[in-house]
């Protein structure tokens, strides 16, 4: 670890000069000047360009500029001077670049030009355009099966270039489009189209201006979505209360200075949350439940606690829902959210004297076991009070990527409904397969037992975003053919097929020109708006390809039988918008609607009390309270991970692993009696890491520490400061990071925090939410051990190894072992 690493406690509010000073360093880093400036001018205008930041809406009518500090940081990145060009690749092997870290990889700049893997010299060198894409047509035509061939998108990718690849990879003949979704809010999507008919948030920003309440849930604003912050001090400001539920006291959610106001700066900014509750990692299903009895048993005292209006005329489920919260034992809610009986008093109270609610949540709430079932619960808990479809109140999954929603909107999406699939077919004259895909796991599984032999990647990093980093490393490695699509240099390039290949992209920020002149791209945000983003910088390199002119040429040499006229689409983007508008939903007279300044709102049926379920009605869904994590030893042997839905849906199944409540103390075991969860640092965009600090949360130049709690240090007999090795608990075995430094943070016993993706190792891959698939990355059952304390057995050495990758260091030993 690094000399320079400290640990000071941060007193200011978010934002503030801090703010303005680490945005002009990211500038400055990146050696971007004059031209970062202008560039931040455009970003997130009605002409500039989409920010590849987070998906949180803009409210470009009504500022001059709008961007925020890690805004800043994600532009001045694809804007930077530097460059990842033929030279670094013939300077170092892959086997050295693998050994420096994803910090090292990531400031090497922009790629420059497509490079193929060459084995003899273990380099990789430069490869014509037209030659890579017949290498990668050859390898996907020779493959036995189209399903042999998986297709990951993360989510900046437009919807032009999304449109086109999902048609490119349907025609192909395969439905194996995995996605970061597939990480992230798929248990949203999961839980609210089974509730209200469709997985997207209801709410608009307007509603927050309407809202005399906004919960927020799992969900750390101040660094992953800046720009919420001004909508919350707006609402703090004109008396909305917040609400916010976090085991970690987040700087962000407690107060904020906006850089952009005087008063802010030169005082203490203004005070967000009016109320902090701090569950144990895992508690909300509890804590949603809870919340839910108290507005069910206030409606014997106050008969308009309920929504009996809204409840008769739009939902079904009630009254066995009701049942099932009075027989609710406040014992259980209480040990199982961490949270006292008057605090979540308190909580409702402040829920039943709002006439409306929004209610967010973020990656605290979808990376565990049961996020479904807690996002289920807090839907149930907006129905009843009428809370959806009114304006100011409303659900609000705050999304992560820029344009993940809309890729999924555009049909990124290993089960896309029959509706779309007979459209686009009838659109571009094929029959697109029917049988459903793979996603993350089940993609890696495949490439891993042999069943996926190519592996293309549209955009982010699958090595080092994915869970149990030794096992798809092995997985990876296993394919006959990988390629990345990628704007900059990251661990996945080097953790490669057997063939391998990188083709190097233009970023949002880019003048994109094509036959018909300059294009510009759609994008659809955490809200549903769809709006233009042009770029105005010259591209990186002359070299590069839109992403959209990646996927025709590689559509036109690998298909020469399709009747879709590739090569034509591109010359204008309007066509594929034609397209989008004849086969998506919602996105009739794409083109002109789109044009109008700030773009145009996705109808979202909910905000009309539209609830296109099965029944037509929204559902309100029971769902049993289980043992929180860590689990128990029981729960962790299933093997084949969660429970089937039924079983959770009807809490009475005799023999569900999940049909009772332990005792208190009994799901924690000698082996795991931590709960971990990864989360993001404030200088980090998930697996691109910008630099070493969380201010924040006071860590100064390391990423390599846990935060526990002062209870924790004491009872287990650690220092702050101390060094540990991290080791997770699973049926299949035991997996460890080493060398985490201790640091004391106010944190409720049992609950650890790290950062992502240092501790991917440790998630299972059979670690994951029920329904959803999505890695239970925020509930990982661990124990910690002084540094050199462990026996050397203690842990598998594969897992060993990925976390050296991690680290920088022992690639080439498992290159030739691989273990
Ligand atoms: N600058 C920056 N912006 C980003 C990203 C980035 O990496 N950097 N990533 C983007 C992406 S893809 C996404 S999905 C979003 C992610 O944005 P967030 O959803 O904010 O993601 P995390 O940092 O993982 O933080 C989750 C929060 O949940 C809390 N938490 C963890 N477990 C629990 C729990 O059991 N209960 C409760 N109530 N809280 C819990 C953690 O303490 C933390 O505050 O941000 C997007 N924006
Ligand atoms: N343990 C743990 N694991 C997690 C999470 C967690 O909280 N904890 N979070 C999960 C979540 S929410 C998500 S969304 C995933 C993220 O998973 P991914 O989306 O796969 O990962 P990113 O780090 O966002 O991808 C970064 C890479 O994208 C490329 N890139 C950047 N811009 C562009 C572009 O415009 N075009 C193209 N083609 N490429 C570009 C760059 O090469 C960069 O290296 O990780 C998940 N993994
Ligand atoms: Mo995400």
């Amino acid at each position: 670890m690094a000399d320079d690493d400290k640990i000071e406690p941060y007193a200011k509010p978010a934002g503030g000069w801090d703010a303005l000073k680490s945005s002009w360093q990211a500038l400055r880093e990146q050696h971007v000047g004059l031209k970062g400036a202008t560039t931040l001018l455009r970003t997130n205008q009605p002409r500039g360009f989409d920010c590849p930041g987070c998906a949180w809406p803009d409210r470009n009518a009504h500022s001059t500029f709008e961007f925020c500090e890690n805004g800043v940081k994600a532009v001045a990145n694809e804007a930077t001077a530097k460059r990842a060009s033929r030279e670094l690749f013939a300077a170092h092997t892959v086997s050295v670049l693998a050994g420096f870290d994803d910090q090292f990889l990531e400031a090497q700049g922009r790629l420059t030009e497509p490079m193929i893997y060459d084995p003899a010299s273990d380099h990789y060198v430069p490869i014509a355009w037209d030659a890579a894409f017949a290498t990668i047509a050859t390898a996907l035509n020779g493959l036995a099966s189209p399903d042999e061939a998986i297709f990951y998108t993360s989510g900046r990718t437009s919807n032009e270039a999304a449109f086109l690849y999902q048609l490119f990879v349907r025609e192909f003949g395969t439905n194996n489009l995995p996605d970061c979704s597939n990480m992230c809010h798929e248990a949203s999507g999961v839980a609210m189209t089974e509730q209200i008919g469709s997985g997207k948030g209801s709410v608009t920003l307007d509603d927050f201006e309407l809202a005399d309440a906004i919960f927020i849930f799992g969900q750390n604003p101040g660094t992953n979505h800046p720009r919420m912050l001004g909508e919350l001090r707006s609402a703090a400001k004109r008396g909305a209360r917040i609400v916010s539920f976090n085991p970690l006291r987040e700087r962000g959610l407690e107060r904020f200075a906006d850089p952009k106001s005087p008063a802010d700066l030169l005082g203490g900014g203004v005070r967000l949350s009016s109320h902090y509750f701090q569950p144990r990692i895992g508690g909300d299903l509890a804590v949603a439940t809870a919340l839910c009895k108290l507005v069910v048993e206030h409606d014997a005292v106050d008969h308009a606690a309920v929504d009996g209006d809204f409840i008769r005329n739009h939902c079904s489920g009630y009254e066995a829902f009701a049942t099932t919260l009075r027989a609710t034992d406040w014992a259980d809610l209480e040990r199982e959210s961490g949270l006292s009986r008057t605090q979540l008093e308190q909580a409702a109270q402040v829920y039943l004297d709002s006439g409306a609610t929004i209610l967010c949540w973020g990656m605290g709430i979808t990376q565990h076991h049961r996020s479904v079932a807690t996002i289920q619960m807090l839907n149930n808990l907006l129905l009843l009070r009428g809370n959806i479809g009114r304006p100011g109140a409303g659900p609000c999954p705050v999304r992560g990527h820029s344009n993940v929603q809309g890729d999924r909107t555009m049909g990124i999406f290993e089960r896309m409904p029959d509706a779309f699939l007979d459209k686009l077919g009838r659109a571009f004259a094929f029959a697109p397969p029917r049988a459903h895909g793979f996603d993350t796991i089940a993609a890696i599984e495949a490439m891993h037992d042999g069943r996926g032999q190519v592996f293309f990647a549209m955009g982010g990093n699958f090595a080092a975003a994915t869970p149990d980093s030794a096992h798809v490393h092995e997985a990876l490695r296993r394919c006959a053919l990988t390629v990345h699509v990628s704007t900059k240099l990251n661990r996945s390039h080097l953790v490669h097929g057997g063939q391998a290949l990188i083709l190097p992209c233009l970023g949002r920020t880019e003048i994109d020109l094509q036959a018909g002149g300059p294009q510009a791209v759609t994008v659809e945000d955490s809200m549903s708006m769809v709006h233009l983003s042009s770029g105005m910088n010259p591209p990186a390199s002359t070299q590069l390809l839109s992403e959209p002119a990646i996927v025709a040429r590689l559509a036109a040499a690998t298909l020469p039988h399709s009747r879709t006229p590739w090569l034509a689409l591109v010359e204008d983007y309007d066509r594929i918008r034609d397209k989008i508008a004849e086969v998506v939903e919602g996105f009739a007279d794409f083109n002109a609607r789109v044009r109008v300044p700030g773009g145009f709102h996705l109808r979202h049926p909910a905000r009309e009390r539209e609830f296109p379920t099965a029944s037509g009605k929204a559902v309100f869904f029971p769902h049993q309270l289980v043992p929180n994590e860590p689990l128990s030893r029981r729960e962790r042997g299933w093997g084949e991970g969660p429970p089937q839905a039924s079983n959770l849906h009807h809490p009475s199944t005799p023999h569900s692993p999940f049909g009772h409540l332990l005792p208190p103390g009994e799901g924690k075991t000698d082996d795991a009696p931590f709960t971990l969860m990864t989360v993001r640092s404030h200088d980090q965009y998930n697996t691109t890491i910008y630099g070493l600090d969380d201010r924040y949360r006071g860590v100064h130049g390391t990423r390599r520490v846990c935060f526990i709690s002062a209870t924790d240090l004491a009872r287990h007999g650690f220092a702050a400061g101390e060094h540990v090795d991290i080791t997770s608990v699973w049926s299949d075995g035991e997996r460890s990071v080493h060398d985490f430094r201790l640091v004391e943070y106010d944190i409720p016993p049992g609950c650890l925090a790290s950062y992502f993706p240092e501790t991917n190792a440790l998630v299972p891959l059979g670690s994951y939410a029920e329904r959803a698939r999505t890695p239970a990355s925020k509930s990982i059952p661990v124990r910690l051990s002084r540094r050199g304390s462990s026996p050397p057995n203690a842990t598998r050495d594969v897992a060993t190894a990925a976390d050296a990758i991690l680290d920088g260091g022992l690639e080439p030993a498992l290159r030739d072992d691989p273990a």
